[in-house]
């Protein structure tokens, strides 16, 4: 896709002759290949792509995959084995004298493979990189939008199927199998199925305690579409709910609001984070929000950059992040809310829209 390569070397030194897209093996599997060559199928292991200055591009891919290759409008190479790369990268690649690659997803053993072909400068493009992927396409927000509404009819649905001494597996292992009878290819990331005091850690994944009445239970998941993902998180209290948690689940929420009311084109990223930081800390909950409030989000879950205050970007039309504020109590529980948004030219839409008033299950 010319736009999309474009989008990558304007963003570059004027002096790279080409850049290099080199796949390992899953999971090692550069997104941008999908990126440049708006592919949603395929798995393209060991394949790889070339892009020059003037927009052209050529793909080198296995015969395994040529046929879903082909939906793609770029050139290509079938390699017959694997021997085939490192003459074609030989050919191609020899007489160049600066060549870009995407440190951030080459593995080293690609990077020698690349070294070893040609006496060229390899210099590192992948902030160029994020930063391209980073302003998303009509077509990508789309599909980030189909992505954002499988996971929010499952939000509001697995309610439902939760009960007290259920497993959070069990919970893990349902929101994977109703993403998928939504058409769904998979979980956009390994799930987050956390309950009582187990909430307070963020990054937890699941394990096999089971719901108790009063527990907290946090739902952190996404779903894949078409190489797009989602991630959304809804936290229910099981049974009752205390004041404490109901206040630490009404503070998230205006934490949220709070950053919503501030995205648009123009504002630095870090400063939604502090709005939402700001509602926390002038709480009895102040310290408790531990992480940032958001990442960009496309064909990875983690797409390079964020609403946080360690990343400088600043907000553009067609920019996609989650917005995810979160409580966290040792020993007690944790809540998180957690939507994905699109900038759009005069504020943002949302890309999730799950139900998200106080569920008490
Ligand atoms: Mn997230």
């Amino acid at each position: 896709m010319k736009p999309r390569i474009e989008n990558i070397f304007d963003r570059t030194d004027e002096d790279i002759d080409a850049i290099v897209i080199y796949n390992s093996v899953k999971p090692h599997i550069d997104k941008t290949f999908f990126y440049v060559t708006g592919l949603t199928e395929g798995q393209f292991e060991n394949c790889a792509l070339i892009l020059y200055p003037d927009r052209s591009s050529e793909m080198m891919v296995s015969k395994l995959e040529s046929e879903s290759a082909g939906n793609a409008d770029i050139p290509m190479e079938i390699m017959e084995n694997r021997d085939d790369l490192e003459e074609m990268f030989e050919e191609k690649l020899k007489d160049l004298d600066k060549i870009g690659i995407n440190a951030s997803e080459l593995t080293y053993k690609g990077y020698m493979k690349i070294e070893e072909s040609t006496d060229a400068e390899l210099v590192d493009v992948s902030d160029a990189i994020i930063d391209a992927r980073n302003r998303k396409a009509q077509k990508e927000i789309e599909l980030l939008d189909q992505a954002g509404t499988i996971a929010s009819r499952v939000a509001e649905n697995i309610a439902d199927k939760i009960e007290i001494g259920m497993k959070e597996y069990e919970i893990a292992a349902e929101l994977s199998y109703m993403m998928k009878k939504r058409g769904a290819t998979g979980d956009a990331f390994e799930t987050i199925s956390s309950s009582g005091p187990n909430t307070a850690e963020p990054h937890y994944t699941s394990g096999e305690r089971e719901i108790e009445k009063g527990d907290f239970v946090l739902l952190d998941f996404g779903a894949l579409y078409n190489q797009y993902r989602s991630d959304i998180t809804r936290t229910y209290i099981m049974g009752e709910a205390s004041d404490r948690q109901k206040k630490m689940y009404n503070t998230v929420l205006k934490a949220q609001e709070a950053a919503f009311e501030k995205i648009e084109p123009g504002i630095e990223g870090k400063k939604i984070h502090n709005a939402a930081k700001e509602v926390i800390d002038s709480t009895e909950f102040e310290g408790k929000f531990i992480h940032g409030l958001g990442h960009s989000i496309g064909l990875s879950t983690h797409d390079g950059s964020g609403l946080s205050p360690n990343v400088d970007v600043t907000l553009e039309p067609g920019m996609v992040f989650t917005v995810e504020p979160g409580i966290y109590i040792s020993d007690f529980g944790g809540v998180r809310i957690e939507d994905d948004i699109a900038v759009t030219e005069d504020g943002f839409e949302f890309l999730t829209d799950a139900d998200k008033e106080l569920r008490i299950l």
